[in-house]
């Protein structure tokens, strides 16, 4: 049957009415049906080895317009619908935005899995059902507040499956677990299955006002919240319950498939591997090594041999405090079962080197994650060049001496589906009329956009598109937020989870010293608008102060009459995947201003680049590898890099009152966050911890780079008076982003790593 005829049944059958006389609601829910009809006739991809990528966090967006996209039916339905004066971007609002991680490791999860269907790869996605999710963000009186976000709907993506297994815990504790599967469609392709495990008998009514809840109620909390507060013992055991159901169901689930394909379990490396995304799924490989023993009949050499030829681990982040290490007691109370065997495999490494920097259970007994991952996994990677290049000469070197096979890099990378096709609809088709529609399957060809790059016309066109999706911005920012922001302002955006690694706190600092300079009559050429959206982790304190500076800075330059036709300064509420999908396109400065050596990579700087913004940044992550793809000129970087950066830290000679001190123009900035004024809009303890923070300790070493960042925002902002030649640096970041397609970056994991076809 033609689609609009199949459409006009369905809506009959479920509403009784035709399409032209429902509701939106009612419109998005025959939609939804629709869209998982059509994906019920599709095949799940197979094979004879296939990838289990194994993660806490897949932050997968909305799904409706990308589903459709995928099934290559959104502009003919866009037609029908637009005919009854519907559209899928306005039935879209009434989707939930699923809530399953934090950022942008969870955020390259579900590019993944995208970029795995799409190519064809026999795969699925494990991981957690989460109730609750992240929290909603709301800000009160310029402070964060944490709200439950409740995002699952009685009618949603996820189908229920009969697939339940037993967990069993310390302490007698058992409870049983109900899978939930979300079908991720390929572009053009078949789909493979998102395994998203939940907790029977979940007790929703264990939440009390925000994200408050009983942490210690296991039975009833484990897939409430995505890792719930980690500053007290109880939320720490409650990830540890987590990860373990996490892991448990995925190992049982591997062990079901392989025995149901009739698979030899000697040979599971050969038909599966298990890739664990950052250290939570770790559990994963003493679990394996438990059943196969246990339950098996395994010799512990047999398995620990099979399952350290099954796994491989990529690692996200080079901070200290992100490394997870359990207290050994911990795990004794929560995974006794696992215990003994995280000692065998502490000792036998114990047995043949004694470098206690690479050891499982360190003196102070506590398991260090990662260490299980690299000795007792094939494969450690990194997700870009630089990233991959400090673990294995600084951070991890004990362990690349060991095993120089084992490393490698892989530059992570986006869908262009959903960060191109579906964000960017005016883009994708200038790009189709000029280019073909090759791009969209091989992002290489992007570069032939190059031979436009004199051209007029699609320069023009570039920057009218870049028009149009501001003035889409601004209408959405006026709904949702209340504030009007001038289109023809420069909008140079920071968005991501706050971390002071990030430093959000150094854009802050610029928009104080660009306030001086306009109060003291040096006005910018043309106004400049500064977005912020960023959650902090709510046991965060600082980051926590950081969003505060940023709403009392947005209210005191509102107020003020000289300051406001020049310079705006606006912070989104709750930034998620649907925010960025109408943030990014509308950029024109992204800012990546990152300590170097401290973002391992960076997803959205390859999103702002695909969508014509030009990046504001440090050399660290994938600002390197997009530097070197631009050159010089079609990039700002300013600041130290990561060598001297890392040279500070091994000798501890970075003092923050020094810059402080000699430099009038950080004085001026600093002092500012305890000014009159500053404190009129703003709490006293919020302001002087930060305060204190910059010029006592600055950990991440704003002041050291905040002349240089200066300096280059403001030749940046000068540069883009020049429109002729700016159009021409958007054109060559959009030609050379193709290298950032999650296509790429998959097949290299597929070459290198899970050699599946
Ligand atoms: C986690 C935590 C938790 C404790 C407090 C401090 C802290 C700091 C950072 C993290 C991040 C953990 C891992 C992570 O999300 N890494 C991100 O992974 C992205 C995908 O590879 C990558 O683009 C980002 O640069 C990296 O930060």
């Amino acid at each position: 049957m033609e689609l609009e005829a199949r459409l006009d049944t369905l809506t009959r059958k479920l509403y009784g009415r035709p399409v032209n006389q429902v509701t939106d609601q009612e419109m998005y829910h025959v939609l939804l049906s629709f869209t998982k009809e059509l994906s019920d006739e599709k095949k799940e991809i197979d094979g004879d080895r296939k990838v289990y990528y194994i993660s806490a966090e897949f932050l997968i967006g909305k799904l409706l317009s990308n589903n459709l996209i995928n099934l290559g039916v959104y502009d003919e339905l866009e037609g029908i619908l637009n005919k009854y004066g519907k559209s899928i971007a306005v039935l879209e609002d009434e989707e939930p935005e699923p809530s399953l991680g934090n950022g942008g490791l969870g955020r390259l999860a579900a590019c993944f899995l995208d970029s795995i269907a799409t190519l064809g790869l026999p795969g699925a996605g494990i991981g957690l059902n989460y109730h609750f999710g992240l929290f909603k963000q709301v800000f009160k009186d310029r402070l964060q507040c944490a709200e439950k976000n409740d995002w699952i709907e009685k009618d949603s993506w996820l189908k229920k499956t009969d697939v339940s297994f037993d967990i069993k815990f310390g302490e007698g504790k058992c409870v049983r677990s109900v899978l939930y599967d979300i079908d991720v469609i390929g572009y053009d392709n078949d789909i493979i299955k998102l395994h998203l495990f939940d907790l029977e008998g979940l007790d929703e009514g264990l939440v009390r006002d925000g994200i408050n809840f009983d942490k210690e109620n296991i039975e009833k909390n484990i897939t409430l919240f995505l890792y719930p507060d980690d500053s007290d013992e109880a939320g720490n055991l409650l990830r540890i319950y987590q990860q373990y159901f996490m892991v448990s169901n995925g190992a049982q689930l591997i062990i079901k498939e392989m025995k149901d394909k009739g698979f030899d379990l000697h040979e599971l490396d050969k038909h599966a591997v298990i890739q664990i995304n950052d250290t939570h799924p770790t559990m994963v490989i003493p679990e394996l090594i438990r059943i196969l023993t246990q339950e098996e009949e395994f010799t512990i050499d047999d398995a620990i041999a099979v399952v350290s030829r099954t796994c491989a681990y990529t690692n996200h982040t080079i901070l200290a405090e992100a490394l997870e290490k359990w207290p050994l007691k911990y795990l004794e109370k929560v995974v006794p079962q696992l215990v003994p065997i995280i000692k065998e495999l502490s000792n036998r490494i114990k047995k043949d080197n004694k470098d206690p920097k690479i050891q499982i259970i360190d003196d102070e007994k506590r398991v260090h994650m990662a260490h299980i991952d690299i000795h007792y996994g094939f494969s450690v990677n990194g997700v870009a060049a630089i990233h991959t290049d400090i673990l294995k000469n600084t951070e991890l070197n004990s362990f690349y001496k060991l095993y120089p096979g084992k490393f490698n890099n892989k530059t992570n990378g986006v869908t262009f589906r959903r960060w191109l096709l579906s964000c960017n609809h005016e883009l994708a088709s200038l790009l189709d009329e000029k280019i073909g529609k090759d791009y969209r399957k091989d992002a290489d060809k992007l570069e032939e956009l190059l031979k436009y790059k004199d051209d007029t016309e699609v320069l023009d066109k570039l920057a009218q598109i870049k028009k149009h999706n501001k003035e889409k911005l601004v209408a959405h920012i006026k709904k949702n937020e209340g504030i009007e922001l001038d289109v023809n302002s420069v909008f140079d955006i920071q968005v991501k989870r706050l971390h002071e690694y990030k430093r959000q706190q150094m854009n802050a600092l610029y928009i104080i010293h660009k306030y001086f300079e306009i109060k003291g009559g040096k006005k910018p050429e043309r106004p400049i608008t500064c977005i912020f959206g960023a959650k902090a982790a709510p046991a965060y304190v600082i980051a926590k102060d950081i969003i505060h500076l940023l709403l009392v800075l947005q209210q005191i330059i509102d107020n003020d009459p000289e300051v406001s036709p020049y310079l705006k300064v606006v912070m989104v509420t709750n930034y998620n995947v649907s925010y960025a999908e109408k943030l990014i396109p509308a950029c024109d400065i992204s800012e990546q201003i990152s300590l170097a050596s401290k973002e391992a990579s960076g997803t959205s700087n390859m999103k702002f680049m695909l969508n014509g913004a030009v990046t504001l940044g440090t050399d660290d992550g994938a600002n390197v590898e997009i530097h070197e793809l631009v050159g010089d000129d079609n990039i700002y970087i300013f600041g130290v890099d990561s060598d001297t950066v890392i040279k500070h830290y091994e000798k501890a000679d970075y003092v923050s009152k020094d810059y402080y001190e000699k430099s009038p123009v950080i004085k001026e900035a600093v002092d500012f966050i305890i000014s009159d004024e500053a404190l009129k809009a703003g709490n006293k303890e919020n302001l002087e911890r930060l305060y204190n923070e910059l010029i006592n300790k600055d950990w991440f070493m704003t002041l050291l780079d905040l002349e240089d960042y200066i300096r280059v925002k403001d030749r940046m902002l000068k540069d883009y008076e020049d429109q002729e030649r700016w159009k021409k640096m958007m054109l060559t970041n959009i030609a050379k982003a193709g290298f950032f397609s999650s296509d790429r970056t998959i097949e290299e994991y597929n070459r290198d790593i899970w050699r599946l076809k």
